[in-house]
C-alpha cells in the first residue's frame, strides 16, 4: 500500500547549524515551533533556529490527546485560552495545513449535587467571559451521549454536566508540521537532532549555547522544552517552579463511528474521544511521581480503563492497540510560565502542563512578542514569575482537564 508513497518532497529543509542566529528557540514542540513562525510572520525576526533534540512533535506535541478548549475559569486564563481557540479556528487557512480542527464539542459529566453547583459556577464564569457552556440535564446527556451508562444502578449514578460546544480536537502532528513547514518557508532553521547540553554567557546575558553539533551563538534564546524545562533552565543555573510528571494516553483499535464528542468524568480521572481513524483516544490522570520516562505505570492504565468501562460499559470488549507517555511540566497553579529568565536574553515558555496543545497558537504569538519587544503581550501577561513572587497564583487545577 506504501509502494506509490515516494519522492514527496520534504516539508521543510534539514540545514547544517550556522555559526550564529539572532534568535535561538530550545524545542521544537508545537509552542518552539509556533514562536518561530510568529517571530518571523509577525515581527520579521527571520534569522532564528529552532533546535530539536529529537524529531519535532515527538515530545509532548506528538503525544497528546488533542483536546482544545477554553473552558477556564478565571478572566485572564479564559482570554488568553479562548484567543488560543479562535486561533485555532484559522489556523488551517494561515498555515495551509489541514490541522482537522473538529469543534465537536466536549461534556463534562457530573455524579453529585456539589459538582454540579461547581459546574454551574463555572459555565456562570464562562458566559460571563463570552465562552460557550450550557448546564446539562441528565436527559440531555443521554441524547448526546446513547452508551454511556446513566442508569440509576451504575457505580456513580451521573446527575448531570456541563457542555462546552466551541471545543474539540485537532490532530496534533498537524499542528507541529503546519507550523515548521510554515516557519521554515519563512526562513527559519530547523535543526532536528541537535541537543542543546549548555550556555554560554557574557556579563550576564547569554551569548551562545552549545551543542552535540558545537557551539551556536545567538543575540538571544528561548526555552521551549515543556517536561525538560527545569532540566534545560538548570544548566543556565535557572530554578524554576515546576515540577515533571509523566501523562499517558492510549487508543483503541478503529472502530465505526460510535462518539462524536469528546467525554470527561474527574470522579472516574477519564476521558475520551474519537479520532476521525476511529480509534478511541482516552487518557486519565497523571502517574503521580517527579519522572522524565515516557511510559507510566499499570497502575494508572487499569484506574483509567476501569473509569472509562463504568461510563461505557459498551467499550469492554474493544482492544487497545498502543499506549504510551509524555513528561508534563506542572506548576504549582497549573497556570503556565511565559517571561523572561534572570539571564538576560533568555526566555522561557513553560508550565503548559496537561494541557498546552490547546495553547500553542497563543502560547507561540505570545512568546514570540516577548522576545521581540522584552514585554508580555496583552494575552499573556498574568503568566509571569511575578505571580509566585506576590502568592498571587492562578489557581486552574480544576480546570485543566485531567486530575494531577
Ligand atoms: P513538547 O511538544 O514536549 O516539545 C518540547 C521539545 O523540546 C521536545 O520535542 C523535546 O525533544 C525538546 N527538547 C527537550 N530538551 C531539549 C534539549 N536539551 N535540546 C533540544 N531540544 C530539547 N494538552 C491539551 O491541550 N489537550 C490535551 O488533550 C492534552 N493531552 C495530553 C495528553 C498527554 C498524554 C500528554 C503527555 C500531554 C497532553 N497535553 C494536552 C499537554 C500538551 O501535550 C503539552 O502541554 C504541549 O504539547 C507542550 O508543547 P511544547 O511545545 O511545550 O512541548
Ligand atoms: O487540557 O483538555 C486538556 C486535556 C485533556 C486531556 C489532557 N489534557
Amino acid at each position: 500500500g506504501l509502494r506509490g508513497q515516494r519522492n514527496w518532497p520534504a516539508l521543510w529543509r534539514s540545514p547544517e547549524p550556522r555559526k550564529t542566529y539572532q534568535v535561538l528557540i530550545i524545542g521544537g514542540g508545537g509552542h518552539g515551533l509556533a514562536t518561530a513562525y510568529h517571530l518571523a510572520r509577525d515581527w520579521g525576526i527571520r534569522d532564528v533556529a529552532v533546535i530539536e533534540k529529537g524529531w519535532i512533535g515527538g515530545g509532548n506535541t506528538g503525544r497528546n490527546t488533542t483536546v482544545v478548549r477554553s473552558n477556564y475559569y478565571y478572566p485572564a486564563s479564559a482570554r488568553f485560552y479562548q484567543r488560543s481557540v479562535e486561533m485555532y479556528q484559522g489556523l488551517s487557512d494561515a498555515l495551509n495545513f489541514n490541522i482537522m480542527f473538529s469543534q465537536r464539542g466536549i461534556v463534562t459529566l457530573a455524579f453529585s449535587p456539589h459538582e454540579l453547583n461547581l459546574m454551574a459556577r463555572q459555565v456562570n464564569a464562562m458566559q460571563l467571559n463570552g465562552i460557550a457552556a450550557e448546564i446539562l440535564t441528565r436527559d440531555d446527556i443521554a441524547r448526546l451521549l446513547p452508551h454511556c451508562d446513566l442508569s440509576a444502578t451504575a457505580r456513580f449514578p451521573c446527575v448531570g454536566g456541563f457542555l462546552h460546544a466551541s471545543g474539540g480536537t485537532a490532530r496534533h502532528d498537524a499542528v507541529a508540521w503546519g507550523y515548521a513547514r510554515a516557519a521554515d518557508t519563512l526562513g527559519v532553521d530547523i535543526l532536528q537532532n541537535v541537543e542543546v547540553l549548555g550556555f554560554e554567557q557574557m556579563g550576564g546575558r547569554v551569548c551562545a549555547v552549545q551543542t552535540n553539533a558545537g557551539r551556536i551563538g545567538a543575540e538571544k534564546v528561548a526555552i521551549a522544552v515543556a517536561g525538560n524545562s527545569t532540566v534545560v533552565a538548570g544548566l543556565a543555573g535557572i530554578d524554576l517552579p515546576v515540577r515533571s510528571q509523566t501523562l499517558q494516553a492510549f487508543v483503541s483499535e478503529p472502530l465505526k463511528p460510535v462518539l462524536d464528542i469528546v467525554v470527561m468524568s474527574g470522579l472516574h480521572h477519564t476521558y475520551v474521544s474519537q479520532s476521525d481513524k476511529g480509534e478511541l483516544v482516552i487518557g486519565g490522570d497523571s502517574d503521580t511521581m517527579t519522572s522524565y520516562a515516557q511510559r507510566g505505570s499499570f497502575a494508572t492504565i487499569e484506574r483509567t480503563t476501569t473509569g472509562l468501562l463504568e461510563l461505557f460499559p459498551a467499550f469492554s470488549r474493544v482492544r487497545l492497540m498502543r499506549q504510551w507517555g509524555g513528561t508534563v511540566d506542572l506548576t504549582p497553579d497549573r497556570s503556565p510560565i511565559i517571561d523572561r529568565t534572570s539571564l538576560d536574553g533568555l526566555y522561557i515558555s513553560t508550565g503548559w502542563g496537561t494541557g498546552g496543545f490547546k495553547a500553542i497558537p497563543a502560547g507561540g504569538a505570545a512568546l514570540a512578542h516577548f522576545i521581540a519587544h522584552d514585554a508580555a503581550d496583552e494575552y499573556s501577561s498574568a503568566f509571569t514569575f511575578d505571580r509566585f513572587r506576590r502568592g498571587a497564583l492562578l489557581d486552574e487545577g480544576a480546570a485543566s482537564g485531567v486530575a494531577h
